[in-house]
């Protein structure tokens, strides 16, 4: 059961204008290959990282045995540009990853962490842990926590809508922990993302399963990928919403985009409503 403790924040929303530039569509790695073959630039690794690649997982198991003397352990991190979503009416950050590292190991920002941020002090990080989640956007606003249960991966979700008022919101498997106002369009001036395993005071072992980002795709449409149609790339998700959902079971927001008929779940119905578009 998701316990979110939540502070609210009442603040003015400022926008930042974005020049129109080719954006992209949807990045998504499934964890099925190292990082840097799936796209990801290798940003920092130090003592003696273990990693490797199984069940469609990518697996970092972090410690202290290769760093005597060092005050931390073991630490792995990636980064991509997110220039090609600039100027997007929305953005969505999805991933996927349990964790087992403890959560006091969190003030120092492991064992796992995921950034997106720019220049200009727009900025979202988690830190997840085995059974808690933190998100900090900036020091001047509340931080947030979450509580979940440990042992099984969670579905983190960050979802941003850019306008005269840009706002967020962030789920754990299809729940809403928190959301507001946020303090500016997103991405906007050299924004990137930045992912980490990294071992503090304890050893950390986490398995990553997805990560997933781009524009939010239109609520029904079948179009994951907001890009080229209906086609076998988007039945790829449909097929994992479908997995995931069922009569009666709620798809999230992950997945809204798949609930052709919008009542909620991605059955048989929204099925039949993929393949009335597929193709077109
Ligand atoms: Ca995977
Ligand atoms: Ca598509
Ligand atoms: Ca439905």
């Amino acid at each position: 059961m998701l316990r979110a403790m939540v502070s609210k924040a009442v603040m003015a929303g400022c926008v930042l204008i974005s020049a129109a530039i080719a954006r992209g569509e949807v990045f998504t790695w499934e964890c099925d290959s190292f990082p840097v073959a799936g796209g990801w630039g290798l940003l920092q690794q130090f003592c003696v990282p273990i990693l490797w690649v199984e069940d469609g997982q990518y697996i970092q198991q972090l410690d202290m045995v290769e760093c005597p003397g060092k005050e931390q352990g073991g630490h792995d991190s990636y980064r991509r540009t997110l220039d090609d979503f600039v100027g997007g009416p929305s953005f969505f950050l999805e991933w996927k990853v349990e964790a087992n590292g403890d959560a006091s190991e969190i003030v120092a920002g492991a064992p796992t962490a995921m950034a997106v941020g720019n220049s200009f002090g727009i900025r979202y990080t988690f830190f997840v842990a085995r059974d808690r989640a933190k998100l900090n956007r900036d020091n001047l606003l509340p931080i947030v926590f979450a509580d979940f249960e440990a042992g099984v991966p969670h579905v983190h979700r960050l979802e941003l809508v850019n306008g005269p008022i840009n706002l967020f919101w962030w789920y754990i498997d299809g729940e809403l922990v928190t959301n507001g106002i946020a303090e500016g369009a997103f991405p906007s001036n050299g924004p990137r993302i930045t992912w980490r395993g990294k071992s503090w005071q304890m050893p950390a072992f986490n398995r990553w399963d997805c990560i997933r980002y781009g524009d939010i795709a239109v609520d029904g449409s079948g179009d994951f990928d907001s890009a080229d149609g209906v086609g076998l790339r988007d039945w790829r998700y449909f097929e994992e919403c479908s997995r995931n959902s069922g009569i009666s079971i709620d798809a999230g927001p992950g997945c809204r985009w798949a609930d052709m008929d919008g009542d909620g779940d991605v059955d048989l119905v929204d099925f039949a409503g993929f393949q009335g578009v597929f193709g077109g």
